[in-house]
């Protein structure tokens, strides 16, 4: 039987039982901060400084922050399948990659790794950016988070397109559904035949385009389905 091509769309509720804050549930992340203020370019360019402090916190929270049962599982289809798994993540933390996740596209970016907006090189970063460290490679201070703000293109949205149009089943875990271009692959994915599952704490915008939602938390949701998965993935 021909394995089953699997993407794994994930969002910043996969690392909620990790102690990651999300951005929507109360007391998430932009509860604090305006979004133009502190996920846009023209609020980095207004206040450089906010923007480094706000991502520099959100460096330091992940750093003290362990994967969960939901990334292990992940390992786990990832071990049974292999090519024919892709993990697709919003997150920018590397809880995916400490858990054993090989195969992980950060469609928007990593928050430990820093772009050098004079020289373009891009660096694995887990310290600070408020100080305006210079650049390794060019010794300009023009380094900024590698993630994807507002109005910012996403990373590597071809490939992405190729494993959601080719793949048989769509899973998405921990999202609201409420960012484009990420919110839209549910409807990519259905239109070009795949079965589609969501797994998520509560109905999301995009839950109508799922064939089967089940709600609660992800370290118990991901495990409990890789679970039903696996063994009939490897008869
Ligand atoms: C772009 C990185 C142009 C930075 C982020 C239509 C098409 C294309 C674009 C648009 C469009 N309409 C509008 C746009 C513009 C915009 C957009 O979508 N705006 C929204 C507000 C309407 N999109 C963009 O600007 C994007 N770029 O469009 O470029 C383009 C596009 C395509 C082709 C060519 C050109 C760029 C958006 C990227 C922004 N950057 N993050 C950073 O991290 O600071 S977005 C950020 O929020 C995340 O990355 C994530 O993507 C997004 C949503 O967050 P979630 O992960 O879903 O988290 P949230 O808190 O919302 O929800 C958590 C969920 O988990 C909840 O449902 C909760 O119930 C659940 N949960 C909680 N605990 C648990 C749980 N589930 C399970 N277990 C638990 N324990």
């Amino acid at each position: 039987m021909r394995p089953v091509r699997v993407v794994v769309l994930t969002g910043a509720g996969i690392s909620a039982e990790s102690g990651v804050r999300t951005f929507r549930d109360s007391g998430g992340l932009w509860e604090g901060h305006d979004v133009e203020a502190v996920a846009t370019p023209e609020g980095f360019a207004r206040d450089p400084e906010l923007v480094q402090r706000f991502y520099d916190a959100r460096r330091r929270a992940v750093a003290q922050a362990t994967p969960n049962a939901a990334h292990r599982a992940l390992v786990h289809l990832e071990e049974a399948l292999g090519e024919d798994l892709l993990v697709v993540t919003q997150n920018v933390d590397d809880l995916h990659e400490r858990a054993g996740s090989r195969r992980v596209v950060h469609m928007h970016g990593e928050l430990l790794r820093a772009w050098c907006q004079e020289c373009g090189r891009r660096h694995r970063w887990d310290g600070d950016l408020v100080d305006v460290p210079p650049c390794p490679a060019c010794g300009e201070r023009a380094l900024r988070p590698d993630v994807v703000w507002f109005g910012e293109v996403p990373y590597e949205l071809e490939r992405i397109d190729r494993a959601v149009t080719a793949c048989d089943l769509f899973v998405s875990v921990g999202t609201s559904g409420s960012v484009y271009p990420a919110a839209g692959y549910v409807a990519l994915a259905a239109s070009s035949g795949a079965r589609t599952l969501e797994l998520n704490l509560e109905p999301s915008e995009v839950s109508r385009f799922f064939d089967e939602v089940r709600t609660g938390p992800a370290a118990q949701l991901v495990p409990q389905w890789v679970e039903q998965l696996v063994p009939g993935l490897r008869a």
